[in-house]
C-alpha cells in the first residue's frame, strides 16, 4: 500500500482514510501499514483458525498411515500429511505478521479459545475415509481459499498461494483414490460409498453458517478479506461434485440434489445446523479426542522447541561462540 499523508502531521482519520483507498483500489495491506485494530483481529482470528485447522486436520489422516493398503499409497498420504504440517507453518507465520506470537495462538487452541475447522472433528473409519478426505475436504478447502489468494492482507493471500497449489494435489489424490476403489470389488464400491455418504454433509458446513447467520462476512467482505459469503461458495462446491460424483460412478447422499434450469445450478436438501452448532460446541464425535492427541503433542515436542531456541541463541549474530568461529574461518 502506498500511503500518501498530509504535509502537517497527519490525524487518525488521514491513516483510515489511506486504508480505504488502500482496500477499495484493490491494494495489498502488509504488515507495517496501518490498519483498523478491528481488521487486524478479525485477520487474527480468521488465520489461528486457519492454521489450526491444518494442524488439526493431519489428525485424521494419520490415523491410516501405518495402514496404507500399499507403499505408493503410503507415500503419497505421507506427503500429504506433512504437506498440512507445512501449511500450519505458513499461516502462523502469517499472524505473526500481525504481532500475535505462535505460543499464544496454539494456548488459545489447546484451551479451547480458538476454534479449528468443524470438519476434522469426525473419524476416519475405512480406508477410503482418506479418499473421501481429499476429494471432498480438500475440494472444499480448495472452493474457499482460491479466493483468499486475492485477500487485502498480503501475507495471508501470499500464504494461500501456495497452499492452494498443494491442495490441488491432494485433491487429487483423493479423487483417483476412490475411482479406483469405486471401480473395485463390490465391497471396495461399498466403502468408498460410504465413506462419501459420511463426508458430504460435513464438508458442506466447512463453508461456515448459511449468510444470514454468519457474524462476521459482511465487513469481511467489505475489507475484502473474504471474497464471497459462505452460501456462494458452498453453491460452487456442489456444482463441481455433482458431476466428478458421476465420473466417479458414487451418489451424494442427498434425495433433494437436482438440477435448477432457472438458476443454472444444483438445489440440495437443508443441512443439518443443529449437528454443526453441536460439533462447534465441542460435542461432535471426535472433539475430545483431537484436542487431548494436540495437547499430547505439544507436550512431548517440547524438547524438540527448546533444541531449537538453543540454537537458534548460538548462532545468533552477536553471539561469541559464532564470532570467534567464523572468525577462525575467514
Ligand atoms: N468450523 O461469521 P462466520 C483445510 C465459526 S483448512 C469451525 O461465517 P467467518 C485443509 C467462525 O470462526 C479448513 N468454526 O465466520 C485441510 C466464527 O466463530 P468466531 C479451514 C466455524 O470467519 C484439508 C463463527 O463460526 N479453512 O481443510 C466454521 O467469516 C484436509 C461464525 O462464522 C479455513 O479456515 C467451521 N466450518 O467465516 C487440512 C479457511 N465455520 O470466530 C487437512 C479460512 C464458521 O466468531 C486435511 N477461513 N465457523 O468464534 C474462512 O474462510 C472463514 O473463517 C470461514 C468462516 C468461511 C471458515
Amino acid at each position: 500500500m502506498t500511503t500518501v499523508l498530509p504535509e502537517t502531521a497527519p490525524g487518525p482519520e488521514a491513516y483510515e482514510a489511506a486504508f480505504d483507498a488502500a482496500v477499495a483500489a484493490d491494494e495489498r495491506i502488509e504488515p507495517r501499514d496501518w490498519m483498523p485494530d478491528a481488521y487486524r483481529a478479525t485477520l487474527v482470528r480468521q488465520i489461528a483458525q486457519h492454521a489450526h485447522s491444518e494442524i488439526i486436520g493431519m489428525q485424521p489422516e494419520a490415523n491410516w498411515i501405518t495402514r496404507a493398503p500399499s507403499l505408493r499409497r503410503k507415500a503419497i498420504l505421507m506427503a500429504k500429511v506433512q504437506d498440512e504440517a507445512g501449511h500450519g507453518l505458513y499461516l502462523y507465520s502469517a499472524a505473526e505478521t500481525l504481532g500475535v506470537g505462535r505460543d499464544e495462538l496454539l494456548d488459545k487452541l489447546h484451551n479451547g479459545r480458538q476454534k479449528y475447522s468443524s470438519i476434522f472433528n469426525y473419524p476416519t473409519l475405512t480406508w477410503a475415509d482418506v479418499g473421501a478426505i481429499g476429494w471432498l475436504v480438500d475440494g472444499a478447502a480448495i472452493t474457499n481459499q482460491v479466493p483468499l489468494c486475492r485477500c487485502s492482507y498480503g501475507p495471508y493471500a501470499r500464504a494461500m498461494v501456495r497452499v492452494c497449489k498443494e491442495e490441488s494435489f491432494h485433491q487429487r489424490q483423493g479423487y483417483e483414490l476412490l475411482l479406483e476403489l469405486s471401480r473395485g470389488t463390490e465391497e471396495q464400491h461399498a466403502m468408498a460409498q460410504d465413506a462419501v455418504d459420511r463426508w458430504w454433509w460435513p464438508s458442506l458446513m466447512m463453508f461456515g453458517p448459511p449468510d444470514d447467520e454468519s457474524a462476521h462476512s459482511a465487513q469481511s467482505m467489505a475489507w475484502k478479506i473474504k471474497r464471497h459469503s459462505n452460501d456462494e461458495l458452498r453453491q460452487r462446491f456442489v456444482d463441481i461434485c455433482v458431476p466428478q460424483a458421476e465420473a466417479l460412478g458414487l451418489t451424494l447422499p442427498d434425495p433433494d440434489l437436482t438440477w435448477n434450469e432457472e438458476t443454472g445450478r444444483h438445489d440440495f436438501g437443508a443441512i443439518d445446523w443443529s449437528e454443526f452448532k453441536a460439533v462447534l460446541k465441542g460435542n461432535g464425535p471426535c472433539n475430545e479426542a483431537r484436542i487431548t492427541q494436540r495437547r499430547r503433542a505439544h507436550e512431548e515436542g517440547a524438547w524438540v522447541r527448546d533444541a531449537a531456541a538453543a540454537y537458534a541463541a548460538k548462532h545468533a549474530p552477536g553471539d561469541d561462540r559464532t564470532n570467534r568461529k567464523e572468525a577462525a574461518s575467514r
